[in-house]
């Protein structure tokens, strides 16, 4: 099944976003740290034009740290770019942000004390408005596990001179890479009402079995006779317990186990992108 979600929240959100561009200074791009290409929006490449960027690998906590230093030296030599880490093991703090954004805008003048305003954007459910909290030392922004949570902007004091906006998680309007849409709904980015957790699941346990097969054999008990999506979620439904009143498998509670256990990190950090060569 294809995957498309951009619904009219988006299309709003995009065009205050255009708007907002022209106010700010950079932008702060959050991204996913086990899947930083596919949580790449382009549609917000086009909006933010030049405006220097700091990337922010999120989520660093559930990603393999290796892969992560090699997504930040790859980010870090794009122009006008400095990628930063984040994530529940490792804080990222406020005066790192902010010593990032002066080096980032003061090339030429001394910017200490000029204001700055920096734009919180990405995509839905990669941790923009705890990120905001964080920096804030406040709980300002709501903040779910459930992609599209916010849905206006939100401009926050960060000190002195130094402001905050936080934005809408958008998507775009044709995912026309579809391996990178599944890997964002295998991570909670997608609405459910947009692609079933059948699907999500079964391109999960077929990535996993490939990829990952030591993480599922220690967290499910796997056997070597267990080759094929199919038999690994009948396997899921075994070890987690989700049968049916007859007591065989039931696969929509185990493909839900499944990607539980994938988004919560209980099969390890799971880095699903490398930066190209
Ligand atoms: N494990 C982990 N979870 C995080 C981290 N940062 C945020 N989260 C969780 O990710 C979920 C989404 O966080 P939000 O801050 O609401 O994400 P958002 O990008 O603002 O989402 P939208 O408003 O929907 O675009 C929440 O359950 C957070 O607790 C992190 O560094 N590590
Ligand atoms: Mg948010």
């Amino acid at each position: 099944m294809s995957i498309s979600w951009y619904p009219g929240h988006m299309h709003k959100a995009s065009k205050e976003l255009v708007k907002l561009m022209g106010s700010v200074d950079a932008v702060i791009e959050v991204l996913d740290a086990r899947a930083p290409q596919a949580s790449s929006n382009p549609l917000l490449s086009d909006i933010r034009k030049l405006l220097p960027c700091i990337k922010i690998l999120n989520k660093t906590d559930l990603a393999d740290a290796q892969t992560t230093r090699s997504w930040q030296g790859h980010y870090n030599i794009l122009k006008q770019t400095i990628c930063l880490t984040s994530g529940s093991n490792k804080l990222l703090s406020k005066s790192q942000l902010i010593d990032a954004a002066e080096r980032l805008l003061g090339h030429d003048k001394p910017v200490s004390k000029a204001r700055f305003e920096l734009a919180i954007i990405g995509i839905p459910n990669v941790g923009k408005s705890t990120l905001l909290n964080t920096l804030a030392d406040r709980k300002l922004a709501r903040t779910g596990n459930e992609p599209a949570v916010t849905r206006h902007q939100q401009r926050i004091k960060l000190a002195e001179n130094r402001y905050l906006v936080d934005t809408p998680g958008m998507m775009w309007p044709k995912l026309e890479d579809q391996a990178g849409a599944y890997k964002l709904a295998m991570l909670g980015s997608i609405r459910n009402t947009a692609v079933s957790a059948d699907d999500i699941a079964w391109f999960a346990a077929e990535l996993l079995l490939s990829e990952f097969r030591d993480r599922l054999a220690r967290r499910y008990d796997l056997a070597g006779s267990v080759q094929t999506p199919l038999q690994l979620l009948e396997q899921v439904a075994e070890i987690r317990g989700c049968l049916t009143k007859g007591g065989k498998a039931d696969f929509n509670k185990a493909s839900e186990a499944l990607l539980n256990d994938i988004r919560s990190g209980k099969l390890g950090q799971l880095s699903l992108e490398r930066p190209p060569a």
